[in-house]
């Protein structure tokens, strides 16, 4: 059987935008047909099946929904499209598999996501290094008013920074956070519904509250190489390393998916997630509080 590859791949100065800046925006990386349906689907279901998962930080917070299986529906298709993997395969420089994925949906209101970075919560995953790259897909129109994602540009030279706890989740300590904006350029990611930006485990990113009465939908892809599984597999449910097959590019055009998430399996809700518990949410995994 040939092997199935993308007919769209990165081009170096792409690919060299990446690793200098840690970040880089593909625009029409897909077509409005092929985004529809999950954008209608948000919008006739915005709790999408009672999956969202608050994170709270004493202010209005977030809620995001995460899931890891890949099945049938339009969730667990896309994540496999040979477009998207060959892509973090070429940012990466080497063979990926899915980490996770997750839609953080903001209605009027929500939405504040407090500065961080990805490997902050993967390094307690157990992963060595900062190799997991995040594809986020505009399913709607990102702007600065309803909460589009921001991003300090350059900052995965940082390394990785220290977190602290704030209300029920962690975020990057506010001392340096102050200095770091001071110094670095802040990207607002605006996108057109199809647009993407790919970004890095260590890239600093957050986000503001929608202060507009539609919806802000935001579709990210995360993937990992497949050597810097996590040490540690114990209480390891989502994140070992599982093959990803890829599929065609066509695959949402020709709609070889069943329903977009009637079927699709996300993460188990936190439901005891109050400071104080001890228990706090590091953007989509519940684990001990360190700090
Ligand atoms: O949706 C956003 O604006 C950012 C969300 C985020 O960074 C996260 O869920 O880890
Ligand atoms: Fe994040």
């Amino acid at each position: 059987m040939e092997a199935i590859s993308t007919d769209f791949p990165l081009t170096k100065e792409q690919i060299d935008h990446y690793n200098k800046h840690g970040y880089v925006f593909v625009r029409n990386f897909f077509s409005k047909e092929e985004l529809e349906p999950l954008k209608l689907a948000c919008e006739d279901d915005p709790e999408l099946r009672d999956s969202r998962t608050l994170v709270d930080y004493g202010g209005s917070g977030f809620k995001l929904s995460v899931w890891t299986e890949l099945g049938n529906s339009l969730l667990g298709v896309l994540p496999r499209m040979a477009r998207i993997v060959d892509a973090s395969e070429a940012l990466e420089g080497e063979k990926c598999y899915h980490w996770h994925s997750k839609i953080v949906l903001k209605r009027q209101g929500e939405g504040e996501v407090r500065w961080h970075q990805g490997f902050g919560t993967w390094y307690e995953d157990t992963c060595l290094y900062p190799k997991m790259v995040s594809c986020c897909i505009a399913v709607n129109e990102n702007t600065r008013e309803n909460g589009c994602l921001q991003i300090a540009k350059d900052s995965h030279h940082l390394g990785r920074l220290d977190n602290v706890m704030i209300g029920n989740s962690c975020a990057t300590d506010p001392k340096r956070l102050e200095i770091v904006h001071e110094r670095l350029e802040h990207i607002q990611c605006e996108m057109q519904q199809g647009d993407v930006v790919f970004f890095h485990a260590n890239t600093l990113h957050g986000s503001d509250v929608n202060t507009t009465d539609s919806l802000r939908t935001l579709l990210f892809c995360t993937y990992n190489v497949v050597s810097n599984e996590p040490y540690n597999l114990e209480n390891q449910q989502h994140h070992r390393y599982r093959p990803l097959n890829k599929l065609p590019d066509s695959v949402l055009l020709e709609k070889q998916y069943e329903g977009v998430f009637e079927t699709q399996q996300f993460h188990e809700k936190e439901t005891d997630n109050s400071p104080g518990t001890g228990v706090g949410i590091r953007h989509g995994r519940t684990t001990k509080a360190t700090v």
